[in-house]
This record gives structure tokens, sequence and C-alpha cells, in this order.
């Protein structure tokens, strides 16, 4: 590994500007921001405002230039402001940003999702993961005619009511153990299962399973941090739900195009019934996509009697940058480059640990990670709450004191974008060095 030097470890980077911002909008928007997690609220300090993206950087409104490993959640997998996928937006936006009328472009775009995963027959673009997600269980429970679903513990599927039960993400990040303002008739019918643990889920299948509709699961988890689906529990999901009549729904909304072009599903060989995408397919805007068995599609209005509609739908920005972003993940060896850099990090991170006397476990999946601090090894929400998510925090803000950006959160993912470049990782290595070192010692 070359030498590199760390960034301003001393005096932390300037950021007044993004205090005066971040006052401003706490007057006027919910906590500041428009989405939890973004306040910093787990890992104190103030979050940085950012003026722009390039490539795997960010610069912050005070001039700032952090080496980002958020990459919107996992949608930038090119890279912030990608020359292809700006191209592509740009052509399109001159042609007007939305019809509420059917285009080309989505046609174009849903033939490259059930090409790459061909278990989607049939697809509905919405404008969000929340509501493809929730469009999904709507039509997981008419075709099955049950009320129940089962989720597991540590997985988040967007904020919509019944799925908030024991969610990741930010419900996690604040300690809560679900959302206000849900009605309990929602929660009682979603059953919290076990992630990883088969035993349990057919004791709950044995008890409720005429009146399961589906199981939805993250097929490798990302929002409880990254944890590994053990070896034969997404086959072991597929024969429970068939031997039970249920639907499995598999929430791709992070791992779709991500782990590899035909997302989990391909790489666990595991076929579900319904899937549900977002991120990666919109190139960076808003977008959502469920599909699914063309039996079960079809019962979606126009074609049958579950109702789902929305104004932004296709949109035609969207799909030119999901498009864009579809093509060049087709270059050879992206796949590759994602995780040999991940890889690196992965690695490096746990032996700079190890020499500093930190206990680490990096739960790495391709392109996704997430650090966990004294603990062996996490396998399940259980064990990733037993982190020491101090810890975590005083990483965190050793690491964007010297420039580098990661999620403001033990329970989310580091994300490897292709703009990242062997010197971003030994940069980030170095920086995590000091960090280890300063924690060692205090
Ligand atoms: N819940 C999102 C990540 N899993 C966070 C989204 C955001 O803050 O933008």
């Amino acid at each position: 590994m070359a030498e590199v030097e760390p960034r301003d470890i001393e005096n932390g980077l300037e950021m007044d500007k993004s205090e005066e911002l971040f006052a401003e909008a706490k007057r006027f928007l919910v906590g500041g921001v428009n989405s939890p997690v973004r306040a910093f609220a787990a890992v104190g300090g103030k979050p940085r405002f950012i003026s722009r993206g390039r490539g795997s950087h960010l610069y912050d409104v005070d001039g700032n230039d952090l080496i980002d490993y958020i990459c919107s959640w996992g949608a930038l997998i090119l890279g912030h402001a990608h020359p292809r996928v700006v191209a592509a937006l740009k052509g399109a936006i001159e042609d007007g940003t939305s019809f509420g009328a059917p285009t080309e472009r989505e046609t174009v775009l849903a033939r490259m999702i059930t090409d790459a995963l061909p278990s989607m027959q049939l697809v509905r673009f919405v404008s969000s993961g929340t509501e493809a997600i929730m469009s999904a269980i709507r039509v997981a429970r008419a075709f099955t005619g049950r009320d129940m679903i089962v989720k597991f513990a540590g997985c988040y599927h967007g904020h919509s009511d019944g799925l908030l039960a024991r969610a990741g993400s930010g419900v996690a990040t604040l300690g809560l153990p679900d959302s206000a303002g849900v009605p309990g008739a929602y929660t009682r019918s979603t059953i919290v299962a076990v992630y990883n643990d088969l035993d349990r889920l057919d004791r709950i299948f044995e008890r409720f399973g005429e009146r399961i509709a589906g199981i939805i699961v993250e097929p490798v988890a990302a929002n409880m941090g990254v944890v590994m689906p053990k070896p034969d529990f997404l086959q072991g999901l597929r024969q429970i739900a068939d031997v039970h009549g249920a639907l499995l729904i598999f929430d791709e909304v992070i791992t779709g195009f991500r782990l590899t072009y035909g997302g989990a599903q391909s790489v666990y060989g595991v076929s579900p019934d319904l899937t549900c995408l977002g991120k990666i397919i919109g190139g960076g805007l808003p977008v959502g996509a469920y599909g699914g068995r063309r039996d079960i599609m079809e019962l979606i209005a126009p074609l049958g009697p579950v109702y789902q509609a929305g104004t932004l739908s296709g949109n035609p920005l969207a799909m030119a940058g999901g498009i864009e972003a579809l093509n060049t993940l087709q270059t050879p060896n992206v796949y590759k480059q994602l995780d040999g850099l991940a890889a690196y990090l992965a690695q490096g991170l746990e032996n700079l640990a190890k020499k500093a006397g930190v206990k680490l476990f990096v739960s790495r999946v391709g392109s996704m990670l997430t650090p966990f601090f004294d603990v062996e090894k996490v396998s399940d929400y259980k064990s990733a709450v037993s982190s020491d998510t101090r810890q975590y925090a005083v990483f965190f803000n050793q690491m964007l004191n010297q420039g580098i950006y990661l999620p403001p959160s033990q329970f989310e993912a580091f994300f490897i974008s292709l703009a990242h470049t062997e010197e971003d990782i030994e940069n980030t290595l170095a920086a995590a060095d000091h960090a280890f070192n300063a924690m060692r010692c205090c």
C-alpha cells in the first residue's frame, strides 16, 4: 500500500457555512432535513451541506473535498455526475420533464430490467422504493387472499405503515421501537421473524401459514448494516413460501444491479415471485419499480382490480437516467472492479484495526460493507445492535474530520462506486489508521 498523508486531522474541517445553513434549514424543515438519518443524530456533530458531487467526491459549501461512501445511499453506482448519465439527462430534459402519459423510454427500461432479472416478467414503475414495496405487498395480498406479511427484524422496506415493525435504517438509528402513528391493526398483520433463522420461520408458518400472504426480505440485508444471508437462507425462504402458498418478495432496492447486473437473485440463484427495485435503476433520480410473475402482476389496474397509480411514475428523466446507468453497467468487468475495491477497503480496515488493538468485524458483500465494532460477527439484527455504536460514532467523526464521508449511522452500508479509485481507498485507509489509533488511546 502506498504511503498517503492523512488530511487535516488536527483541526478538522471548516464547517461555518454548513452550520449556518443547518440552523436556517431547521426553521423551515423538520429537523432541518428531509430524511432523518441525514441529521447526524446518532453520531453527533452537524450535517455537511453539499454543493456538488463529482465522481467519488462530494464538495461541501465550506469548500471541503470529501471522499463519498454514501453515494446517495447506493443509488450512484457510477459515482456523481457521471458524464454518460448527465448527457442522457440533458438530452431528455430538453423534451420536457413530465407528461403523465406513456413514453418509449419506460418500455426500454422495463425490457432492460426483465432481461437482467427474468423473474420480473411484468414491471410497474413508481417514484420510490417505499412506493414499490407497499404496492408489491398490496398485490401479494390480493393474489393470495391473505393479510399477513412476514418481515425480518432489521430489514428496512421503506416507511409504509405495516413495514415499520422492528425496522432497520433510520428507525434503528434513532432507536425507535416502531413508528408512532401506525394503527395497531396494520402492525398486527406484520409478523417479525429473525434474519438467517429458518427454524423460527418454520414455527411462524406452522402457526399462521394459512394467513400469510408473503415473506418480504432484503436478500442481503443492508439496513442493519450489511448482513450476509447464510448459505441456505434464501433457498429456505423459497421452500417455506412454496409449501404454504405464500409469495416470496425480494426487496432489491439496494442490491438490484449492485451485487451483479442481475441482483442478489442471480448471485444466490433464488427466484422470487415479486421483486422491488429503486435507486440504481433511476441513475440518481427518484424512481422505484416492482415486478414479478405475470399472473400476479396482471392483477394490477388497468388489467386487474388492484389499484396503484402515480403522476410521476415512469418519469422521463428518471427513465433516461436509469437507461444510461444500466447501459454503462454492462461494460465488462465493472462488478469485478467494484468487488476488488471493496475487498481492498474491507481488508485494509480489518488489518489496521487489528494493528491498533481495536476489535472490528467488517461485513462485506460485493461493493457494500459495514464495520461493526466490538463484535466477533454479525448475522442478524440482535448481533448488529450488540455492536458498539458509540465506537462507530467516534470512528465516523474521526473520518469526517479527515475528509472521508461515511454513513452517519451504524445501521447503513458503505457503498463503493465505479468512480472510486485505489487512491481513494488508500487515502481512506490512511485516515482509518489515524482514527483507530486515536480510538485506542482515548
Ligand atoms: N433510509 C435511507 C437509507 N437506507 C436514508 C435515505 C436518506 O437519508 O437519504
